[in-house]
């Protein structure tokens, strides 16, 4: 929750809401600085049409009419000549307002074009979590507070969810053990007690060795088995395979660390783990999920008022989104689905029928930010594509637009917000007008659908219209939470009581219980049992490994969002640059010294960076932090030219992290 202040209109500071339960005046640097994006010189401020080659980003001005018309007529034609599959609309986390992230979909729908799956984000990380428990949600973060043993597992808060910190330090203070697992010693393990450097994609293996010791030494609580979880016996049998030993050689974490940690958990009923999306961003990722949720059921934390996990709270906002999505709009048979990490595939290949004819990108900047850039880029050049972006900025993807809109930002909009961290749903009126003849995503989808004679009434209501009918739920966690509530109070907890313990005893799995053992994963192809399956690009790939020997993890970095506040000056200024760490002993075996330049490549490309050379990474991993718009990185290559489009275990999401890569110093390679 933001506090903006205007002077003559104009944003002049923008600071954390010291009233908001969760926010408790606290926010990032970046969104302290949000004015500098708003008024940023590369904003865009009104329709433009291209009229350089295919990625030089050349425009001259048009009218919204023009603009429309245009767009309206080539959809038409497309859809003439190739059927409507032949668009396809990309979208993701611009906005995750509950409208405007997913205002294009009832004319997508509507219009019977190719529909997009959207799995870069949490697609894995939730599909291993409900294997488990059933649910995306999990004990309320706040309630760490009273907790005596907190976890931060694979999750960078210091950078990536700045007021969970809030609830640490206060459990810190209160005297809680605060443990970091993470392949490298981020900002959150520096604040920790205690740092595990994990191998990245072996978290499984760590927590089966937790299991291991955990019901070796009785440090379970039988009670809480028996009442609420299933398959524990197997369970039993089956960790005996993970002994300490075993699971060192596998993490690179000492067998007494190990068994420090699993004695520390067995003895601790208020342990709260909190486990971030990171660890899901490998080829094993649904399983490293789903095998992290099993913990607080061995030892009862789950039930325990300041215990428990989280993955996210998403799964605690029953809205009725339906209502703004309108799936009932598609025509039947549904069309076909492309996964979005697919993009540059979907882009060119030569199969597909029909090919992609027309894209419209809104929300996303899916040059910088899909994985296998260089085929998304290759996508993007093709001339015979025709590409329209509604954009606040002129990014990477803008490059390649034939039209490109100028989109508002939440300052500008209306809009209902949710979260994945909290419980509490807010809503936020437009501060200042539109910048220049900026619209709403859900405004230029209505002109979008007038023009091309879509007749449905949806496309007659407004923003505040469709919010009121996502509040419109039956579900009990957000029934009486009405528009009217949300612009007096400001925000408003979600129905679920205190303390907040969703899996106390059991959960909405297929059978009622935590599930150890899952049916559901069997299904699925995969171990029934929590069980470690090594990376499919990782150390265990000898042939592979030999070629490109680093392990190279890309989280993100501090001062961006994924690939937004890379237009900012001050900001990329704070970030230095592209930066990759890699540990003294790599770094020396290759000659290369700390701030070099350096090169770093697989067989799907390479990218430039300065080194960074640290003992914050192990020997073997190296780290490249953040999204840098590659037209601002040395070489016009971004860090995503190094990552594959490979698909994960669960829920078709990215391997991000899971990238074999090999490094040399520019002068040499
Ligand atoms: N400043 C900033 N904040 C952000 C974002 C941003 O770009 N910048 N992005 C936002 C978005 S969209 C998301 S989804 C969230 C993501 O936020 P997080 O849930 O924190 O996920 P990641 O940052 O991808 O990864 C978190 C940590 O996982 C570690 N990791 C990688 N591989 C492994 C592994 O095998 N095991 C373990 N234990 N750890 C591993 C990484 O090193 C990283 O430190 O952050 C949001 N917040
Ligand atoms: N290497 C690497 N790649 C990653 C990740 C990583 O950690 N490392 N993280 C992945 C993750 S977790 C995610 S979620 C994705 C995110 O990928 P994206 O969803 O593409 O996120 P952003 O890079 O923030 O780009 C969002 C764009 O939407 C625009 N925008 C903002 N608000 C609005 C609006 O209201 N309307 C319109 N029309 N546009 C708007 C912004 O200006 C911005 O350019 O990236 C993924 N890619
Ligand atoms: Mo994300």
């Amino acid at each position: 929750s933001l506090v903006v202040t205007l002077d003559a209109g104009r944003i002049t500071d923008v600071s954390g809401n010291p009233e908001h339960p969760y926010t408790q005046g606290v926010i990032c640097g970046k969104v302290h600085d949000y004015a500098e994006r708003v008024y940023s010189p590369l904003r865009v401020l009104r329709p433009l049409r291209r009229v350089g080659e295919k990625g030089r980003g050349r425009f001259e001005p048009i009218s919204w009419d023009e603009a429309i018309e245009e767009i309206a007529r080539r959809f038409t034609e497309i859809k003439a000549r190739w059927g409507a599959e032949a668009i396809l609309p990309f979208s993701y986390g611009g906005t995750l307002g509950v409208v405007q992230f997913r205002a294009g979909h009832p004319f997508f729908h509507a219009l019977g074009a190719s529909q997009l799956d959207r799995t870069i984000c949490i697609s894995t990380a939730y599909a291993g979590w409900r294997a488990t428990v059933g649910m995306v949600g999990g004990n309320d973060s706040e309630q760490m507070v009273g907790a005596d043993l907190v976890i931060l597992w694979g999750i960078n808060a210091a950078y990536t969810h700045i007021n969970l910190m809030t609830f640490v330090k206060r459990a810190r203070g209160r005297g809680a053990y605060v443990v970091a697992i993470d392949p490298y010693r981020t900002r959150t393990a520096k604040q920790a007690d205690e740092h595990l450097m994990v191998r990245p994609g072996t978290d499984t293996a760590l927590a089966l060795g937790l299991m291991h010791v955990l019901i070796a030494e009785g440090l379970v609580d039988r009670e809480y088995i028996e009442r609420a979880t299933l398959g524990f016996d197997k369970l039993a049998e089956h960790v005996k395979a993970y002994p300490p030993e075993r699971v060192s050689d596998i993490t690179g974490i000492p067998v007494e660390r190990i068994v420090g940690l699993a004695r520390r958990y067995g003895s601790t009923r208020a342990s709260y783990i909190r486990v971030g999306i990171g660890l899901s961003r490998h080829d094993n990722g649904g399983m490293t999920c789903r095998t992290l949720a099993c913990l607080p059921a061995l030892t009862g934390a789950y039930a325990h008022p300041a215990g428990g996990a989280l993955l996210s709270t998403s799964g605690s906002f029953p809205l009725n989104v339906a209502a703004i999505e309108r799936p009932d709009l598609m025509p039947k048979p549904a069309p076909r689905v492309i996964n979005m990490i697919h993009l540059g595939r979907a882009l060119t290949d030569p199969g597909l029928q029909p090919p992609v004819k027309a894209l419209y990108v809104y929300n996303s900047n899916p040059a910088s930010v899909c994985p296998n850039q260089e085929l998304v880029l290759k996508g993007f050049a093709r001339e015979d594509l025709f590409t329209v972006v509604h954009e606040q900025m002129l990014t990477d993807t803008t490059d390649y637009a034939d039209i490109v809109l100028p989109a508002t930002t939440s300052m500008e909009h209306l809009d209902l917000y949710r979260s994945y961290g909290h419980l509490y749903l807010q809503l936020a009126e437009p501060v200042i007008p539109p910048e220049g003849e900026a619209r709403s995503n859900w405004e230029v989808i209505r002109l979008l659908a007038r023009a091309m004679g879509l007749k449905d009434p949806h496309f007659e209501k407004s923003e505040e219209t469709l919010i009121r009918e996502a509040l419109a739920s039956d579900d009990q966690a957000v029934k009486g939470i009405t528009y009217e509530r949300l612009t007096t109070e400001r925000w408003v907890r979600v129905n679920v009581g205190r303390p907040y313990m969703p899996f106390a005893d059991g959960a909405p799995t297929p059978s009622g219980k935590v599930e150890f053992y899952s049916e559901w994963m069997a299904k699925q192809g995969l171990p029934a049992l929590p069980t470690y399956v090594p990376l499919q690009e990782g150390p265990e790939n000898t042939e592979l490994h030999r070629r490109y020997p680093l392990q190279c993890i890309v989280p993100p970095n501090r001062f961006f969002l994924n690939s937004s506040f890379s237009q900012s000056e001050l900001l990329r200024k704070r970030q230095k640059a592209p930066i990759v760490f890699l540990n003294p002993e790599d770094a020396a075996t290759r000659g290369i010294r700390d701030g070099d330049p350096v090169k770093v490549w697989n067989d799907r490309g390479s990218a430039r960076f300065v080194a960074g050379v640290t003992d914050d990474t192990r020997p073997g991993v190296a780290v490249i932090e953040g999204i840098w718009w590659h037209k601002f990185q040395p070489g016009g290559r971004g860090v995503n030219v190094l990552t594959s489009d490979r698909v994960t275990d669960l829920g078709g999401g990215p391997v991000f992290h899971s990238n074999l890569v090999e490094i040399a110093r520019l002068d040499s390679a």
